[in-house]
């Protein structure tokens, strides 16, 4: 391992069975530096079988002469994951300035340069090559191939709300301060989407350019690839949800929440009608009957609304849901008994007008239930 610990740019090139490809791009990259930097490359290899480590290092070693820029190669023992791969080199990267590739020609070197310089002229934090930026393309792929892609990156961009063209590009290059303090989980292939979800007010630019599928070796996307994929988006999914709720004010949160209930209570209403009317008509149940299953059925629809949506807890422990129910259920009941004696007050003794009494007494009655779910039911901070 040599080291070169003024390097201005880092080039961190992943490897696994690249033994056809490692010289013949490391030699491309020779020939397509950017002018007038002092430049590395690490080849973070994971024990490929095929040796492309150290092919990597010897022809370092018998040309460190004649390259103009140096080679480090970081031999991991074992093969975890790409993306873990990546952040490894990025980790022993000496540069300000991180360049990621691939090693099987896919990503031509010559757009280095222009990476690069996108970075150093301008407050750019992160520019990707993008495949599918107006002027870029893909040479050489089937269109099952194309298909899957593109599949892959409306689910990120819809899913996690992206709005680069091209969030799954494996060639892009960033400033290294922006990662400081960030927390990877790299479980995936595709480390620039956790960079873009994870990493709070920065720049990205997009330069277009041709993908070239690979001539040599061997494709390492399989199901397991594709499996590891919907796992990774899923975590960084639930992680845009809580930064999300981290950053709602507490008035925020209250007032959606409550109008999520009031929605959930309004729709139980429905419920509640249909239930009552289908029990008498296609079952011809009594309608006093009908009634009470009417008030039961929305009663259940509104907790499940409730639980789930509303107040966001997914546990449906079979006890603790049992609980729960039996409280929610609780608090409606008495909610019906507050809102009949409030109507009876307001009529009788205020002499206030039927509606507006029931108005008055429906609001207040909705907006108690919720207070007190809130609290006893579904355990939360009042105010929040
Ligand atoms: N260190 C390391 N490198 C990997 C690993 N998987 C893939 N790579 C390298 O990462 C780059 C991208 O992998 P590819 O297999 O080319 O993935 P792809 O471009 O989506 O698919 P194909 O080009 O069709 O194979 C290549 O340089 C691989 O050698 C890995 O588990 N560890
Ligand atoms: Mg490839």
């Amino acid at each position: 391992m040599s080291n070169h610990s003024n390097a201005e740019v880092s080039i961190i090139i992943p490897t696994y069975n690249e033994s056809e490809n490692i010289k013949g791009i490391l030699h491309l990259i020779n020939e397509h530096l950017p002018k007038n930097t002092i430049v590395e490359a690490i080849v973070v290899d994971d024990n490929s079988p095929d040796g492309t480590g150290k092919i990597a290092e010897d022809y370092f070693n018998s040309l460190k002469e004649k390259t103009k820029y140096t080679i480090n190669v970081i031999n991991r023992k074992t093969r975890e994951s790409l993306s873990s791969a990546i952040l490894n080199g990025i980790q022993q990267a000496k540069g300000k300035i991180v360049v990621v590739m691939d090693s099987d020609f896919s990503h031509p070197p010559q757009l280095i340069p222009k990476l690069v310089e996108a970075l150093k002229q301008s407050k750019t934090d992160i520019v990707v090559a993008s495949r599918y930026l107006n002027g870029g393309s893909i040479h050489g792929w089937s269109i099952k191939r194309k298909i899957i892609s593109k599949i892959a990156t409306i689910i990120a961009k819809k899913g996690l709300g992206i709005k680069q063209s091209d969030p799954m590009s494996g060639f892009f290059a960033f400033k290294k301060e922006i990662i400081r303090g960030i927390n990877f989980d790299a479980i995936g292939y595709k480390i620039l989407l956790e960079m873009i979800v994870k990493i709070k007010d920065i720049s990205i630019k997009e330069i277009p350019y041709t993908f070239a599928d690979r001539e040599n070796g061997k494709s390492k996307l399989g199901t397991k690839i594709i499996f590891g994929y919907i796992q990774a988006i899923g975590k960084l999914y639930r992680y845009g949800k809580k930064e999300q709720q981290k950053e709602t004010r507490s008035s925020v949160k209250f007032l959606s929440k409550a109008a999520r209930f009031f929605s959930v209570g309004a729709c139980g209403l429905g419920v509640n009608y249909l239930a009552s009317m289908w029990f008498t008509s296609s079952l011809n149940m009594w309608y006093l009957h009908a009634t009470i299953l009417g008030i039961l059925f929305s009663i259940t629809s509104n907790f499940f609304l409730n639980k789930y949506w509303t107040f966001e807890d997914p546990d449906f422990n079979a006890k603790k849901t049992i609980i729960q129910f039996g409280k929610f259920a609780g608090f409606s009941s008495i909610g019906a008994l507050v809102q009949l004696g409030m109507v009876y007050y307001f009529v009788d003794e205020l002499s206030i007008s039927y509606p507006i009494s029931l108005v008055l007494a429906v609001t207040t009655s909705a907006f108690s239930n919720f207070i007190l779910n809130k609290k006893w039911t579904f355990k939360e901070k009042v105010w929040s």
